[in-house]
């Protein structure tokens, strides 16, 4: 999980505001790049900025501040604020910013959102921004009537590929993060979240990272010194020491056909996928359980089904279960025409098409959908359209393209997708 330091700027300084009242401001320098140069220094991976006097005003107003920001540190900064068309994102971009943040204009201009997330991909993030439970906008100076979740579902199907989830009432509070609210957004979207608001101890960056939150921001707790950037940015890390375990165990590639010996590290496969702890998987094709145990390990209050029609493989996932005391894991042997899970039951599906003759693909996609719950997950491991030594012959793959149109055919969107060294990539799909 990321630890995203916040730096919210106001006339030229930088600021924190009590729960988003622009009456209640703490200074806290006069010098954001000094500000940005420090979170760099201490680690950060990403900055978040805001723009309070454009996201008030309704455009961009401290954009000197943003460019001397990004003349002074080589991380990625994200921004919001005050960012309500198509020119300003482009020139923000142009400029350097890695992501821009959009809130009110999400909210009041959805086709622009569509149009900007087929230009910028990722590069677009939409910001909800929740007071009981409904969306603000304009500087949190106005509320709708739009339940954050189902703006959040709104946004999935305009092809948003990540959301900073804000909770108002926690915002600069030194509280708690609202885990409750998070949870429902959770359960309804599958793109990656990141979480704002309350965050004020190592207990709440550790929560947030088991429960599958890709993002955290943090403000007044790194100005007040309530946390530091180091010791966040190591209690975020709980996470993938997880997976880690098996990492390094005797229990993965050792024995794992050679194939997959050119595979990136689990943390990278995995950290595109929604996975949350209490899930239910499915690793359908899942040989001697190479990504099985590295799954099991990420559910612990979940299960994985590890499927295969190879009932030797099977035997070596059942030993290695056996001797490393892994209670979450059900090993089953299948057919292709029955997966024997019971419909509506998975919360996820990891699997690779190669296993799977062409002509069945989207009927297998099909029957995947029907054992997914509502807002449940497939991620997909391909080996990519190349030459290569080891692996499926060349006609057997697809490449990121024709995964997509399959997935579509099978009613599934695509949520996510990313490279996996030069001979493999994952997708994301969601129900
Ligand atoms: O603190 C506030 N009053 C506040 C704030 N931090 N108001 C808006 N914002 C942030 C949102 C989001 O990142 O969290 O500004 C951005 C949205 O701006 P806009 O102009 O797109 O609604």
């Amino acid at each position: 999980m990321q630890v995203i330091p916040a730096i919210d700027i106001r006339q030229g300084r930088c600021v924190r505001l009590y729960q988003g009242d622009y009456a209640r401001e703490t200074v806290y320098s006069s010098d954001p790049v000094a500000v940005a140069r420090r979170w760099e220094s201490l680690g950060a991976g990403r900055i978040h900025m805001v723009d309070l006097d454009g996201a008030v005003g309704g455009k961009l107003q401290n954009l000197e501040t943003v460019e001397a920001v990004l003349r002074g540190v080589k991380t990625p900064v994200q921004l919001g604020g005050g960012i309500r068309n198509g020119e300003t994102v482009e020139g923000l971009l142009k400029l350097g910013i890695g992501r821009v943040v959009l809130g009110t204009a999400a909210l009041e201009n959805p086709g622009l959102v569509a149009e900007l997330c087929t230009t910028f991909g990722d590069r677009i993030v939409v910001g909800i921004d929740a007071r009981d439970g409904m969306v603000a906008s304009h500087g949190w100076t106005q509320r709708s009537t739009v339940p954050a979740a189902e703006m959040a579902q709104r946004m999935v199907a305009l092809g948003v590929r990540r959301i900073v989830y804000t909770d108002i009432s926690r915002d600069g509070t030194l509280t708690s993060p609202n885990f409750q609210a998070l949870a429902e957004l959770q359960a309804r979207v599958t793109i990656p979240i990141i979480a704002s608001g309350g965050v004020s101890s190592l207990a709440h960056i550790e929560e947030l990272a088991l429960r599958g939150v890709e993002g955290v921001i943090v403000g007044k707790a790194l100005y007040d010194g309530a946390l530091s950037l180091p010791e966040a940015l190591a209690s975020a890390e709980k996470d993938k020491r997880m997976t880690h375990k098996y990492e390094v165990s005797k229990i993965d590639r050792l024995d794992s056909p050679g194939r997959l010996k050119r595979l990136p590290p689990f943390e990278d496969i995995f950290s595109v996928l929604p996975i949350r702890p209490s899930h239910s998987i499915a690793d359908i094709g899942c040989g001697t359980g190479v990504f099985s145990l590295p799954l099991a390990a990420m559910v612990p209050q979940g299960k994985v089904y590890c499927l295969d029609i190879a009932e030797e493989m099977l035997e070596r996932v059942r030993i290695k279960v056996r001797d490393n005391n892994i209670s979450n894991v059900e090993v089953k042997r299948t057919t292709e025409s029955d997966l024997g899970v019971p419909p509506g039951s998975l919360d996820g599906v990891f699997m690779s098409f190669v296993f799977h003759e062409q002509e069945d693909r989207v009927a297998f996609l099909t029957a995947l959908r029907g054992l997914l719950k509502d807002g449940g997950w497939v991620g997909i491991v391909e080996w990519v359209k190349k030459e290569m030594p080891v692996g499926p012959p060349l006609s057997e793959r697809i490449d990121p393209a024709e995964a997509r149109q399959l997935a579509a055919r099978a009613g599934l969107t695509v949520s996510g997708e990313k490279a996996l060294g030069e001979d493999y990539y994952i997708i994301v799909l969601g129900k």
